[in-house]
């Protein structure tokens, strides 16, 4: 999936907690696959730089956004991972076609999560057009896949710091 994504968003890494611990599920949507990749590229590239290792970064791909909550459930399934990203974009057109994929997405995502109790992050593109999806993935306003990766990393820390015997409701002190 190469592209030439420019990674152009900004983010404070101070506090940015080390990827080498985590494992990673992406799951990529091929419809619009010029932007859906340019996001993987720069999601990627941020996890590797904030110290993931390739071989805990598990990549799957789906045919369009609507397809993205299966696929992350199957991935979960198959992988062992901390959290999962789901990479998609989705443009208006002249039907209302967007809307419902849109809500699909979301909600699918939303439950996979809260269900599962694994972090689901939305790299979903919801644009008006092309341009918009460009500015996006590379273009004037950053890369989306960048800001996934980060918040990604900081999800599976967060859970993890939960997970931590003590830290779970009704267990130690709290
Ligand atoms: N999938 C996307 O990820 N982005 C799109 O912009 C998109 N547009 C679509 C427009 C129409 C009219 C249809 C029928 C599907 C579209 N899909 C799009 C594909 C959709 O997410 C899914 O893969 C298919 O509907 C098969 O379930």
């Amino acid at each position: 999936m190469a592209s030439a994504a420019k990674n152009l968003s900004t983010y404070d890494e101070s506090n940015l907690p080390d990827a080498a611990d985590f494992s990673f599920g992406i799951v990529v949507a091929d419809w619009n696959a010029e932007i859906t990749h340019a996001l993987y590229d720069g999601c990627v590239q941020t996890l590797l730089k904030h110290g993931a290792r390739e071989d805990c970064i598990h990549t799957i791909q789906v045919p369009g956004s609507f397809e993205l909550p299966q696929g992350a459930r199957l991935l979960a399934g198959a992988k062992k991972v901390d959290v999962l990203i789901a990479i998609g974009c989705v443009i208006k057109g002249e039907t209302s076609h967007n809307e419902y994929i849109n809500q699909a997405v979301a909600q699918g995502l939303t439950r996979l999560s809260l269900m599962s109790g694994k972090p689901c992050v939305f790299g979903v593109l919801t644009p008006n057009d092309e341009r918009q999806a460009r500015d996006r993935a590379g273009g004037k306003y950053g890369n989306k896949g960048v800001e996934a990766a980060v918040t990604a990393i900081r999800m599976a820390a967060l859970a993890r710091s939960l997970q931590q015997p003590a830290a779970r409701i009704g267990f130690g002190d709290r």
